[in-house]
């Protein structure tokens, strides 16, 4: 399971998790990259010194190579990028935006950059400016999302581009991760699974709320005004429909309330547990995340099933 990525990045397992705003911390990112995958902090839109805090705890925790998120839609991107390089983190990822205007100070300072891309076409542009590899993110994915799915994005960007490619969105266990590899894929970005491990503080309540949700539970919000984001259906999803409905009715549909529905929604889930009011982003394969289990068995359950599937003995698991 050692594929070029691992190479580029000096890690055991191509698996690296996701960076997930206000989940993904240095518990649950320092077991990551200590079993051997990509521990990923977000940022999230948290300012730097909270960040700052979570870079010193990894840097306590482990030696092996971790990365940092950043959510480029946040009111803090500009400074999280001083922090990592002040801070010499070696890998950064990022999302919610193309990341070009950084990318100087990101080679100065010798850190890895791993885009988040929703297209080819993006793809393109960040391997031309010199990004290492790029995460392809499919529409399955929790979270603020693309319109591509990665049985369909993923072939694509990888027959364009030459650098690695990660693929994202739909990924549960080695089943998965064996199909993307089918596709080009050269490792995986796993958020959804990672959410219900052990070492994940997310509040208890959102842990359950993943483990009993079904297929059908996820919903896509915004489709229409501000950014797409995919949840598990509950009253603030539901008033999210209402709200969509009605603005497309005007003639100039105001943003603004989109924008106040969801402000602190995802805090109010993640810290909170308000299951009803907060915004439970999850992944369309959130019906296959059955336990919670460490960071450790998540990975090399994760490899293992691939591993066979891989070799053609998947009827082990039936
Ligand atoms: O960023 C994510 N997932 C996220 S960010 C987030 S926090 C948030 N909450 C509410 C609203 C918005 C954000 C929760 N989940 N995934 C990576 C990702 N990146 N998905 C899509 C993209 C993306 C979209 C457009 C990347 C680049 C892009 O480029 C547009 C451009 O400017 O070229």
């Amino acid at each position: 399971m050692n594929t070029r990525i691992c190479e580029l990045l000096g890690i055991k397992y191509p698996v690296f998790q996701g960076g997930m705003a206000w989940i993904a911390n240095a518990s649950l990112a320092g077991a990551v990259s200590e079993s051997g995958g990509l521990g990923i902090i977000a940022g999230g839109n948290a300012p730097k010194e909270v960040v700052k805090k979570e870079i010193r705890k990894i840097k306590a925790m482990t030696n092996k190579p971790f990365a940092v998120n950043i959510m480029l839609l946040s009111p803090f991107a500009e400074e999280i990028v001083d922090l990592v390089c002040e801070e010499k983190v070696p890998i950064v990822t990022t999302g919610a935006g193309n990341p070009s205007k950084y990318m100087k100070r990101f080679k100065e300072n010798s850190i890895k950059v791993i885009p988040v891309v929703p297209s080819v076409a993006l793809g393109l542009r960040m391997e031309k400016i010199g990004a290492d590899a790029v995460i392809v993110e499919g529409m399955e994915a929790g979270g603020h999302i693309g319109k591509l799915t990665t049985i369909s994005l993923v072939p694509q960007v990888a027959d364009a581009l030459s650098i690695p490619v990660i693929a994202a969105g739909g990924i549960g266990d080695g089943r998965g991760m064996a199909a993307v590899f089918m596709l080009g894929a050269d490792g995986v970005q796993i958020g959804t699974r990672f959410l219900v491990a052990k070492e994940c503080t997310v509040h208890e309540n959102y842990k359950q709320k993943i483990i009993q949700a079904r297929d059908i539970d996820t919903v896509v919000t915004c489709q229409h005004f501000g950014h797409p984001v995919r949840a598990l259906k509950n009253k603030l999803t539901r008033e999210y429909d209402q709200l969509e409905k009605l603005e497309l009715k005007q003639e100039n549909p105001d943003l603004k309330k989109f924008e106040e529905l969801g402000q602190g929604a995802l805090y109010k889930a993640v810290v909170e547990g308000d299951m009803d009011s907060g915004s439970v982003m999850a992944g369309q394969i959130a019906g296959l995340v059955k336990k919670e289990e460490t960071a450790e068995e998540i990975i090399h359950s994760l490899i293992e099933e691939t591993t066979e599937v891989i070799k053609g003995q998947y009827q082990k698991y039936l």
